[in-house]
């Protein structure tokens, strides 16, 4: 049975993940009315890795008997200026979603919970690679300024994403 504080801190981290998969959705509707058809896939791909990250959390709270209790989800932000702006907001998403996923890790530690502890640690290695993600299509962007083949080019290269599902147990 799970303690109450480590079940409630979980079901707020089920329900900031599916905010990301909204947030990434509305980001991914932006670039297909650009015409930015491979930053389109890719943000939408994201979406369907936050639903992922929001069911593991779901999955473990139901096998570790506790109560899922789905919470309202947030409008995300609608409207945005460019591509390297909607990756800078990615990037500050991120690193905020970090500090949640560390709170868990703090709290389940404090609460000698060691099993959350233990499954909270393949959320801390994602969230390394998310960040990474993020700073790395920030510093193209960047480096392509108003040069806008490579941008064309480099959406062909976000196109190729594809999504692996991400489950409990595998
Ligand atoms: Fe679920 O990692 Fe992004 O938000």
């Amino acid at each position: 049975m799970i303690n109450g504080k480590v079940e409630n801190v979980l079901n707020s981290q089920i329900n900031k993940e599916f905010y990301s998969a909204y947030l990434y959705l509305a980001m991914s509707a932006y670039f297909d009315e650009i015409g930015l058809y491979g930053f389109a896939n890719w943000t939408k791909v994201q979406a369907k890795e936050e639903v992922d990250h929001g069911m593991i959390l779901f999955d473990y709270i139901i096998d570790r008997n506790g109560t899922v209790d789905l919470r309202q989800i947030d409008v995300p932000e609608r409207s945005f200026e460019s591509p390297l702006q909607v990756f800078e907001k990615i990037y500050e998403h991120e690193k905020y979603v970090t500090s949640s996923i560390n709170e868990v890790a703090h709290l389940s530690e404090d609460e000698c919970d060691l099993a959350t502890r233990h499954f909270i640690n393949w959320y801390i290695s994602e969230q390394v690679e998310e960040e990474a993600n993020a700073l790395d299509i920030i510093t193209k962007l960047k480096m392509f300024g108003d040069d806008k083949s490579a941008l064309y080019l480099y959406d062909k290269d976000l196109g190729q994403r594809t999504y692996m599902q991400h489950s409990y147990k595998n």
